[in-house]
């Protein structure tokens, strides 16, 4: 069928699957390492100044967008304004098209995990078994020995499943999928929160989960990692939502279909921050360590320190590690296909191409530059292209989206007043203002020290790149990428279109 004609089955199926987008490996396995990273306490008031501010307004913003123009981004971007906006939903398909390419190798892992869990096969030292048995990491960055067969294997079948779900379509696909997955996925986990709530010590992590460390508001890296958090989280800022929701029925509400969405999001975030921080209290108590010292590993908290905890619990261990990796697996399947389907939409649109050719070219190409994850250096690439893609991709893209919208094509009336005529709540001076000037100068001061941080970074030999990283790494798996994607944003809105647009 035509890109034009797919729709979602009813209300609820949409609604599903924009909350399996949101929630994802986002909520479970980022959102716990940049609260901890940040502080814990310290992270919660900029988290939800971010969420309200910025979060739900482009929410409600981009399901207009979706709505409104009834096209994949670029061509709802193309109807809003023309070629000079196109690009902008280009730069949206391509940041999505980076992130699928590491997000399906995480996947990959919980996958392995799933199975490791029924006979605790990562034994005591789990950050060892993490790097060394299953990522077999090479001592130098950017390194590439060779493949990893036991990644890559896991990372192919997930790219199948891919295939299958999508090559179904919006409603059959998608819609199906999603309405299996999150049901199961939300009674997994609120069996792991309250396992985790009951354990030992549990108290000491909650308490510094929702102390409130004042002192840190002045810090702009809190504000900056809660601002790139809640866009990624939300999947908004790359063509997600706006595909989404231009397969709504001409008739449904947009700004409370956004609130469903984004308060489902961050209830399950918020459980995930519990259900984490006290298993993580659980840990300090067995441990005799302050919470912020018991560990150190970031991007692999879940796959170390999960395991540690596991390892530890007085009981139930194999079904509880079972189910942690099963909601992780599950969580990422039904987000990654979101991301797959903004490239999909993007490209039948624009070459007027069936839609399983579509599926079978950008899950091909997709599958083909994830290969990079799969070697014994892909951790390391993981770790900065996420990084780049996610401050030089969404959070920027996230600014120039409202500055064009609102400041450069005006069209937050038009915006407006589409909401307001198809939803029961109307849209008035928080939304506006939000969008206008909170959003705009909040990430626009951001923006604007994030890249002198890190440009400062390559001249300065003191300071050191992003974790350490040569210059030579990170401006290959860095700079480049981050600018590769707006430069072929740029080049796919010079291409023809070979159905008229309009
Ligand atoms: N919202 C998703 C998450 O939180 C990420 C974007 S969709 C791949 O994991």
């Amino acid at each position: 069928d035509n890109q034009q004609n797919s729709q979602w089955g009813t209300r609820a199926g949409f609604i599903l699957a924009a909350i399996g987008s949101a929630v994802g490996l986002g909520n479970i396995w980022r959102f716990p390492y940049v609260a901890y990273e940040n502080g814990g306490g310290a992270f919660f008031i900029p988290y939800l100044f971010a969420l309200l501010t910025a979060g739900i307004p482009i929410l409600i913003m981009e399901f207009t967008i979706g709505h409104k123009y009834r096209g994949s981004s670029p061509l709802s971007f193309f109807r809003l304004a023309g070629k000079k906006a196109e690009w902008i939903g280009w730069w949206g398909v391509i940041v999505a098209f980076v992130i699928s390419t590491y997000y399906s190798v995480i996947i990959a892992w919980a996958i392995k995990y799933t199975g490791y869990a029924f006979t605790m096969k990562w034994g005591q030292d789990t950050k060892d078994f993490l790097y060394g048995d299953v990522l077999k990491l090479s001592e130098v960055p950017g390194e590439i020995g060779g493949f990893v067969p036991g990644v890559l294997i896991p990372h192919l079948f997930v790219w199948a499943i891919v295939f299958l779900i999508l090559f179904g379509g919006v409603k059959k696909g998608i819609e199906f999928a999603n309405r299996i997955f999150i049901p199961l996925l939300t009674v997994v986990f609120i069996a792991i929160v309250i396992r985790a709530v009951t354990l030992p010590g549990a108290m000491i992590g909650l308490q510094s989960f929702f102390q409130p460390d004042l002192s840190k508001l002045t810090n702009a890296t809190v504000w900056v990692a809660a601002y790139g958090h809640i866009f990624f989280s939300l999947s908004i800022a790359f063509a997600i939502m706006i595909t989404y929701s231009s397969y709504l029925p001409k008739k449904s509400d947009v700004t409370n279909n956004a609130f469903i969405t984004g308060f489902a999001n961050s209830s399950f975030e918020l459980l995930a921050g519990i259900g984490v921080f006290a298993a993580l209290g659980f840990m300090a108590l067995q441990s005799g360590l302050p919470i912020d010292k018991v560990v150190s590993v970031g991007v692999g908290l879940a796959f170390v320190a999960f395991p540690s905890i596991i390892n530890e619990m007085p009981g139930m261990n194999a079904i509880f590690g079972v189910l942690f990796f099963l909601s992780l697996t599950l969580a990422g399947i039904s987000s990654l296909i979101s991301i797959v389907e903004t490239y999909i939409a993007g490209i039948q649109d624009k070459f007027n191409i069936s839609r399983g050719k579509a599926v079978f070219f950008g899950v091909g190409l997709s599958m083909l530059f994830s290969l990079i994850y799969s070697t014994n250096s892909g951790l390391y690439f993981l770790d900065t292209v996420d990084y780049f893609i996610n401050n030089f991709g969404v959070a920027a893209l996230g600014l120039v989206e409202v500055v064009a919208i609102v400041w450069i094509f005006k069209k937050l009336d038009t915006l407006q007043t589409h909401a307001d005529a198809v939803s029961d709540i109307r849209l008035g001076a928080w939304w506006r203002i939000s969008l206008r000037y909170i959003t705009p100068v909040v990430l626009g001061y951001m923006f604007i020290d994030l890249l002198r941080v890190n440009v400062m970074r390559l001249h300065d030999s003191k300071t050191g790149n992003y974790e350490g990283y040569t210059n030579e790494f990170i401006m290959t798996a860095g700079w480049s990428v981050a600018v590769g994607a707006l430069v072929f944003g740029i080049l796919f809105m010079l291409l023809k279109w070979r159905k008229d647009p309009q």
